[in-house]
């Protein structure tokens, strides 16, 4: 069965917000902020609550600009990620148990230090372009095939 995620990115020109992820899944890595979306919510609703629950932050605006779905050729099950691009927000960035927030200038942006199919999306996510997007990883989580379409 597909996992359906929520991954939210703020974007204050010419500055985004992403997080140290400090465990789990993706540890070590810099990210935007989310995560799965459990029964009962709905994918926004989920995206709200994994930004506010790992950032403090409260979403006022988004915008979700893609999906993305992954593949494992190991088999650990797909997953389709909901990219939402936040506008306007309440309250600043904390430290959460999963989570070290830190503000990257866009010139700036830790892509070594990333999910590796990132610099594929993420220049299209910030000039506000709509995307879909698949990638099949191998053992080592490198990209092994991958489409990506702007949405007009
Ligand atoms: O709940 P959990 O911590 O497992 O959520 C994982 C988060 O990581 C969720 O926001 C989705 C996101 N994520 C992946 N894969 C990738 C990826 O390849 N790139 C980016 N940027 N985020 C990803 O699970």
């Amino acid at each position: 069965m597909k996992k359906i995620l929520t991954l939210c990115i703020i974007h204050q020109h010419p500055k985004i917000l992403l997080g140290m992820k400090k465990r789990g899944h993706g540890e070590g890595k810099w990210n935007g902020f989310g995560g799965k979306v459990e029964q009962g919510e709905t994918i926004e609703e989920a995206a709200k609550r994994e930004m506010r629950e790992e950032s403090g932050i409260g979403i006022k605006e988004m915008n979700k600009l893609g999906i993305v779905e992954f593949e494992y050729q190991d088999g650990s099950g797909n997953m389709e990620v909901h990219i939402f691009y936040v506008k306007e927000f309440k309250g600043s960035p904390a430290e959460s148990e999963e989570m070290k927030p830190r503000w990257f200038d866009i010139n700036e942006i830790p892509y070594d230090l990333m999910w590796p199919d990132d610099k594929y999306w993420l220049p299209m996510f910030l000039k506000e372009k709509r995307f879909k997007g698949k990638f099949l990883f191998n053992e080592v989580n490198e990209i092994i095939d991958y489409t990506l379409l702007e949405i007009k």
